[in-house]
């Protein structure tokens, strides 16, 4: 049956083999035997399924790809350009909003590792006088508790009209901190969770005051390369995405219009806090290194595993999410919101089995929801057959509800 799944996807055969073989040959007690007996083999029928039922609710396309220890599994459905009708592809790249803050994150926490930063330093003794209250640390911005409100709230309260409004806009990253600074803070430093891209706007200024270099450079030099991701970009301004892409479709918020072909735009809204564009396999990449602890100290990456609770199944912690799925696994990772493109890139505890999955639409609450179900297959295994469609548990319809993924819906 195992084999049967995996010949269904593109896989090397080698590699499967010596994947057939490690219950039976790995010696016991190693890490690799514990996780590799811990997780049920991905559902890639199931996985299948959530992607047609993506397209089926109004995504042009929708893909995933699953890393898992050397086996790659890959699923498409759906159009990549509803112009030319290409086929949405695994290789595609396209853009990964939020995931960027994860990126930024790591940079800041390598900063801290060279004793350039510390966490707990105010804001304001990087750059001085940026934000009103001495007491918001970088801490604080990193896991969403400064309290400082997230101007995308406004700038997207008509998804269309405020997208146009600024898709092909420059802005400077104290332009965006103002916009915020012009509404009153959430919260008091530190007093409790709330997502705002403007604590990730922040982070960018300290990458680049730090490092005296752009957040280009810095992405580059300490990720992109040293983890030959070259699928993966920053290209802000530069409106275009390069290479092989998928186009972005933005759903109206008026029922029935038309989608629209979000797929041009500086993202200069975002910068820091969501402008990279990536690849399946360059995000399973970058997650399995960073959870495996190849991207900063052990001290670090506990940091940045400091959890933060956000609902019943979602943590935060250091420009990382924590989501724990209804078998009861945890995965760690981000979600990402940008016009047009949905993301989940999540990975295992020990980073050996990573999942991406994208559809190529946005502001469509159907299809975000559907799109976590790439998770529960991709790490819970095959549902229990228990007759018909298993009940959800309290906590995915809690999960449907609060997902804190975009203005248009409740965050908490
Ligand atoms: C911007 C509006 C959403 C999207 C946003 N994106 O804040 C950041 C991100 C970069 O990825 N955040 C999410 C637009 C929450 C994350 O962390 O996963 N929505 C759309 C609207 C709503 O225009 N009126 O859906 O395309």
């Amino acid at each position: 049956m195992v084999s049967a799944t995996v010949g269904r996807s593109a896989v090397l055969g080698a590699v499967v083999l010596s994947l057939l073989a490690v219950p039976a040959q790995a010696a016991p007690g190693t890490a690799h035997t514990r996780a590799a007996a811990a997780l049920p083999a991905p559902d890639t029928a199931g996985l299948r399924s959530v992607l047609r039922s993506a397209v089926a609710q109004g995504a042009p396309g929708a893909m995933a790809r699953v890393d898992d220890h050397g086996t790659v599994y890959k699923e498409v459905r759906g159009l990549a350009d509803r112009g030319t009708r290409r086929g949405i592809g695994t290789g595609d790249r396209f853009r990964v909003g939020s995931v960027t803050k994860s990126f930024s994150a790591v940079v800041l926490l390598q900063l801290a590792d060279a004793h350039k930063l510390s966490l707990d330093a105010p804001v304001n003794r990087y750059l001085p006088g940026l934000l009103p209250d001495d007491r918001i640390t970088v801490r604080h911005v990193l896991s969403h508790r400064s309290g400082l409100y997230d101007y995308t709230n406004d700038m997207f309260a008509k998804s269309v009209s405020g997208f146009e409004a600024v898709r092909d806009k420059v802005f400077t990253y104290r332009q965006l901190v103002n916009l915020s600074l012009k509404k009153k803070r959430t919260n008091a430093p530190g007093a409790a969770y709330a997502y705002s891209n403007t604590n990730f706007v922040v982070a960018g200024m300290l990458i680049e005051k730090l490092t005296g270099h752009s957040v280009r450079t810095e992405y580059q030099n300490r990720i992109f390369k040293p983890l030959k991701l070259n699928d993966t970009f920053y290209v802000h301004p530069d409106t275009k995405l390069p290479g092989t892409y998928t186009r972005g479709y933005l759903t109206p918020d008026t029922k029935g219009a038309a989608l629209v072909d979000s797929t041009r735009q500086t993202v200069s809204w975002a910068q820091s806090a969501g402008a990279i564009i990536s690849s399946a396999h360059d995000l399973n990449t970058f997650y399995s290194a960073l959870l495996g602890g190849r991207l900063m100290s052990s001290a670090r990456l506990a940091e940045m595993e400091r959890w933060t609770k956000v609902n019943s199944t979602t943590a935060y912690g250091l420009g990382l999410r924590r989501r724990t799925l209804s078998c009861g696994t945890s995965v760690y990772g981000h979600t990402g919101t940008v016009q047009g493109y949905y993301t989940y890139a999540f990975t295992s505890k020990d980073g050996k089995r990573s999942l991406t999955a994208v559809a190529n639409t946005s502001n469509n609450a159907t299809v975000l929801n559907t799109m976590a179900g790439t998770l529960e297959s991709a790490f819970c295994g095959k549902k229990k057959a228990s007759g018909t469609t298993r009940e959800r548990t309290v906590s995915e319809r809690h999960f449907e509800r609060y997902e804190d993924i975009a203005p248009s819906v409740a965050r908490d």
